[in-house]
């Protein structure tokens, strides 16, 4: 996978790709970015990439044609064959399966707005794509950025080394993940639960499904409906309700 990263901060990202999985991703050759200052595609001996609104109001707004330069230059002949992704607050939201359908291309171009706001000709001619990664305001794309990087690249084969492990996270099977546990056996005061020191490993698996279910359906009910559950889960569930 090859990532292009258009931003006006390429600073932001130094240490983010440098660490962990990530950095692997990229020293074994699973993964290249490339980052590219929106500036150095302004024109005139200012290099102005912002301007203030046509009708009035406050802020800046990122002015079209560096951003359309950059992307042009950059993708050159493959223009057409690329996702040209905006990341703005008015996007789709980014979920696992949106990083899913990412993971299939093998190049993605991905442009960071900043908050204020991006001329709309971006929007509708150049982006074929926009991604917001939650309801909450960022000063910028940038971040949006990291965090598309980091879910597509987990899900590239080879990244990680146990292939189950993607399988089993949280979201991956639409349900929160069930409470992970390591020595000591009692941590001032608190036991792991019994059922993990005990050996019986259909036992573990029941327990762990329960744990996961329980902490969709009191965390996040929202994402039960959409889970792949089974008789056996709907019994756990109904049991839980009446509970409740
Ligand atoms: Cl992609 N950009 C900004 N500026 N804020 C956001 C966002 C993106 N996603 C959530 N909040």
């Amino acid at each position: 996978m090859h990532f292009d990263i258009l931003t006006l901060f390429p600073g932001l990202f130094a240490g983010a790709f440098d660490e962990s999985i990530i950095k692997r991703a990229r020293e074994s050759g699973s993964i290249t970015i490339a980052l590219h200052n929106i500036r150095d595609y302004a024109a005139g001996r200012h290099q102005v990439t912002d301007d203030t609104p046509y009708g009035g109001g406050g802020g800046m707004i990122m002015k079209p044609d560096p951003i359309f330069a950059a992307t042009e230059a950059v993708l050159g002949e493959q223009a057409t064959a690329v996702p040209i992704i905006l990341l703005t607050p008015g996007g789709r939201l980014f979920r696992q399966s949106v990083a899913r359908e990412l993971s299939r291309h093998n190049r993605l171009l991905l442009i960071c707005g900043r908050y204020e706001g991006v001329d709309e000709r971006v929007h509708q001619y150049l982006a074929t794509d926009e991604i917001s990664i939650g309801d909450y305001v960022l000063s910028g794309g940038e971040i949006a950025a990291m965090v598309i990087v980091d879910a597509v690249t987990r899900l590239l084969p080879g990244v990680l080394g146990d292939p189950s492990a993607t399988f089993e996270d949280s979201h991956a099977e639409g349900l929160l993940e069930y409470p992970h546990y390591t020595r000591p056996p009692t941590f001032r005061g608190h036991p792991v639960p019994k059922v993990l020191l005990s050996g019986h490993h259909a036992e573990i698996t029941r327990w762990r499904r329960q744990q996961a279910l329980r902490r969709t359906w009191e965390r996040r009910p929202d994402i039960l409906a959409s889970a792949h559950l089974t008789e056996q889960d709907l019994a756990y569930l109904q049991q839980l309700q009446g509970t409740g």
